[in-house]
């Protein structure tokens, strides 16, 4: 049996200011095609489908062209789908039980009451059964009425109650699809800026991933970079984009995952996304980077190393590169304002905050505060409890 395994698509994403809707129509209808080419058992879906909790139009119909098409395939391929913590559980749900029927299985929610269940759907192959458990995105508040006082006191011991509810015949062979931050013992998996509110709560959130060592292949989303754990059988698949500059060196790909009969380890295959437009870092003066020949159409992130003052720099870039995300000074002037920045904020310096201000203001406006203004600095500063003496 194989199957896709994708996650994080995070469709209606901007990309600093640039919408990225029809960068995601392209990688959706790759999917799709690679789908017919390879024709997998299932495709797999782990968590934030949308980059908002309410989407916009456009990310809706985006999503709906992408599971109409999914679903015309024949025969049809069934496709599993969990909430991340960027989806909405009502909005994600919406129709589910109508896409149920062309074999779209949306599971948004975690049990709720002692009566319910993971969402598990059984696949067969020439071994035997595979059962497939959804698990959408949790926090332990969702789940701890479901349990004695005390026996869900963190994100760990709450994932271990909901796993051990559901009994599962580990004689089987059985697929977890998850969305949440897993660590191998201390070893926490490499981030990247798209992922703010990832651990944002100081690694609280994290869980161990031997809470999911009875499972043959575990599904992950959250984290955006595709990484494994344990030989391959714990995999972040990773952002189907590049969603941050941060991200430049990411390959991007479909996972597909072939499991063999139980007790062997699932064989891994990536297949590599082809983006409509890179994202990628450039760095140079201003001369070298417009007499450079590279695409002019991808996402770039300017550094510019001009010692000259330039006269609006960003309107010269703009008519060689199509999408600027950003343009960035890196000088000797820079470096000596960031390190007196840098400076004026470490604690050695035993500055109070108004001589820091003092500096920053002089630094900033090449002269030094009036009299009016440091005294309206000061009453501010006396008003946020500040030591200014
Ligand atoms: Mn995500």
């Amino acid at each position: 049996m194989r199957f896709f395994h994708l996650s994080d698509l995070h469709i209606g994403k901007h990309l600093h200011l640039y919408s990225l809707a029809q960068d995601q129509a392209y990688i959706l209808e790759q999917i799709v095609e690679q789908a017919k080419v390879y024709r997998p058992d299932a495709i797999v879906i782990a968590g934030d489908i949308y980059d908002k909790s309410v989407p916009s139009a456009e990310a809706y119909q985006l999503f709906d062209r992408f599971l109409t098409a999914l679903s015309e395939l024949e025969p049809m391929i069934p496709v599993f789908i969990i909430a991340g913590n960027h989806d909405s559980a009502e909005r994600l749900q919406f129709a589910s039980s109508f896409l149920k029927k062309h074999q779209i299985y949306i599971s948004v929610l975690p049990p709720q009451t002692k009566e319910e269940h993971l969402q598990k759907i059984s696949l067969q192959d020439e071994y035997g059964e595979v059962n497939f458990y959804l698990c959408p995105f949790l926090k332990p508040g969702y789940v701890r009425h479901l349990f004695e006082e005390g026996e869900v006191t963190d994100y760990e011991s709450a994932y271990t109650r909901i796993l051990e509810r559901e009994e599962m015949d580990t004689e089987k062979r059985n697929v977890l699809v998850a969305h949440q931050f897993f660590v191998n013992q201390d070893t926490k998996p490499d981030t990247c800026d798209s992922e703010y509110s990832v651990s944002a709560i100081g690694g609280l959130d994290a869980i161990d991933i031997r809470v999911v060592s009875d499972f043959d292949y575990v599904a992950l989303g959250h984290i955006h970079g595709p990484q494994t754990f344990a030989g391959e059988r714990v995999r972040y698949c990773g952002t189907p984009l590049k969603y941050s500059v941060s991200e430049e060196h990411h390959k991007k790909s479909i996972t597909m995952v072939s499991l063999k009969k139980k007790g062997e380890l699932p064989e891994i295959e990536t297949i590599p996304f082809k983006p409509l437009h890179d994202v990628k870092r450039i760095k140079g003066s201003l001369e070298e980077l417009l007499s450079r020949k590279d695409s002019t159409s991808d996402y770039v992130s300017v550094t510019l190393t001009d010692e000259k003052e330039l006269y609006r720099p960003k309107d010269s870039l703009a008519e060689r590169y199509e999408r600027i995300l950003e343009v960035t000074l890196d000088n000797s002037r820079m470096r000596a304002l960031q390190e007196k920045l840098e400076e004026a904020y470490t604690w050695e310096t035993k500055k109070t905050p108004l001589e820091s201000f003092r500096e920053f203001y002089q630094m900033m406006q090449g002269q030094p505060l009036s009299e009016k203004e440091e005294k309206e600095v000061t009453e501010i500063l006396a008003e946020m409890g500040e030591k200014t003496v």
